[in-house]
């Protein structure tokens, strides 16, 4: 955990979009704020959208901070699933060590980037227990059945299925189908339930449980892993806008089923999309711009989180060249002002970007408010009086920028 620096005063109370209800809430943590961010699937890692998403988080983890709050916060790792191994038998690698590379190579890109990381990083086979354990309960509940010998989970066993996408039955399904589900395969009792349990299939990876010898469906990875760590009703459950149907729609469905309690998560928050070359950055298409060649080609990880934060994280976007430019110069001219021996008084701006960030993280207007403070101390020369020092803190605490 890189040091934090404390800021005079208090941050405000963090307001976020919430995907369910569609507005723009305030988050009402305890003392410990508790956070849930889907981790990446390691068979390439990190691109521009990984990197988005996980800074989007960064920021609620560093304004719930700032407002006092201590913060747990896991995440996963997806360590086993269908595009690791297909990327395994495409390149003739151990899925284990696709795994376990594209894991490091995110870990050091976080750091690069100054990610606070999660207090519980949990990867999906070491779950594996704990999943059986929950397919058991859920059909001791009588919400699991067989199709073959794979178990699925009927969703519409949760009440509040659906709501949390607010789509109608059809574009469900299709996008389902287009997320990984099966909504297609005979003997379902509805098109829309999900796989929980994969019965072994020839030349894969499976573990022996009570379930009999298979592996985890998808969504009840990250349904057990919550539950484990954080328990039910946590303050926010993250990710880019890519999951909220079918996984964090699902995840829900299967932890409220268990426990019979509601919420999964008193917010459902999601970051844009970014994109390159005309698509969405994915992995499958392969339009990809990574934070690890960036590094090497000497761009500082500052530059490119500023190029990250200079879009509000809900919306879709694409990386560019001369967004890294304008983060590039927007960097010289913060350090410029931070190197004076005295600027103009920071706490109006220290102000402005405090009511920014805790409305709905308006990255924006943040970096606007440092421009002008570092515009205008470079304009008086240095010869105000006020705390050198601050202001790197403040873009440092709050931003993660280091200067
Ligand atoms: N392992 C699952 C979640 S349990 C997974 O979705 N992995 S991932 O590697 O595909 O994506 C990791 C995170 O990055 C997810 O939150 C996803 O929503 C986000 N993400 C992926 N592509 C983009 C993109 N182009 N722009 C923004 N965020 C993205
Ligand atoms: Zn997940």
């Amino acid at each position: 955990m890189p040091p934090v620096p404390d800021l005079p005063g208090r941050g405000e109370q963090l307001r976020l979009h919430d995907t369910r209800t569609g507005t723009v809430r305030p988050t009402e943590p305890g003392e410990t704020a508790r956070m849930y961010v889907c981790g990446i699937t390691p068979y390439d890692a990190t691109h521009m959208g990984h990197a988005f998403t996980y800074v989007t988080f960064d920021l609620v983890n560093r304004v719930w901070r700032d407002a006092g709050h201590d913060v747990h916060y896991v995440q996963n790792v997806t360590d086993i699933d269908d595009p690791l191994l297909e990327r395994a038998v495409e390149t003739g690698q151990d899925w284990r060590a696709i795994a376990d590379r594209e894991t490091a190579l995110f870990r050091e890109d976080m750091e690069a980037l100054n990610v606070l990381p999660p207090r519980d990083y949990i990867g999906a086979v070491e779950s594996i227990p704990s999943v059986a354990q929950y397919v058991e309960d859920l059909q001791a509940k009588g919400a699991v059945y067989a199709v073959d010998s794979d178990l699925y989970f009927a969703v519409r066993d949760d009440a509040d299925f659906g709501s949390l996408a607010g789509m109608d039955a059809e574009e469900m399904s299709r996008v389902f189908g287009e997320r990984g589900g099966d909504p297609d395969r005979p003997g379902k009792r509805d098109p829309l339930d999900c796989l929980v349990w994969q019965s072994a299939r020839p030349d894969e990876p499976a573990w022996n449980t009570e379930l009999g010898h298979g592996r985890p469906g998808w969504h009840i990875e990250c349904a057990a892993i919550a539950l484990d760590h954080l328990g039910m009703g946590f303050d926010v459950q993250g990710g880019g806008s890519d999951l909220v149907f079918p996984h964090h729609e699902m995840s829900a469905a299967e932890a409220q089923v268990l426990t019979g309690e509601t919420p999964f998560a008193h917010h459902y928050v999601h970051s844009g999309m970014v994109a390159w070359q005309g698509h969405k950055m994915s992995k499958s298409r392969g339009n990809l711009v990574f934070v690890s060649e960036l590094r090497h080609q000497g761009i500082d990880s500052a530059a490119i989180r500023l190029a990250l934060l200079a879009h509000h994280y809900r919306s879709d976007w694409a990386w560019t060249p001369q967004g890294l430019e304008g983060a590039l110069q927007r960097l010289t001219l913060w350090r410029q002002a931070a190197e004076l021996p005295a600027g103009p008084d920071l706490a109006p701006t220290l102000q402005r970007v405090r009511a920014a960030l805790a409305d709905d993280l308006r990255t924006p207007e943040a970096l606007d408010a440092l421009d002008d403070w570092s515009m205008a101390a470079l304009g008086s020369g240095g010869s105000d009086d006020a705390a050198p020092g601050l202001f790197g803190q403040t873009v440092d605490a709050l931003l993660g920028v280091r200067l």
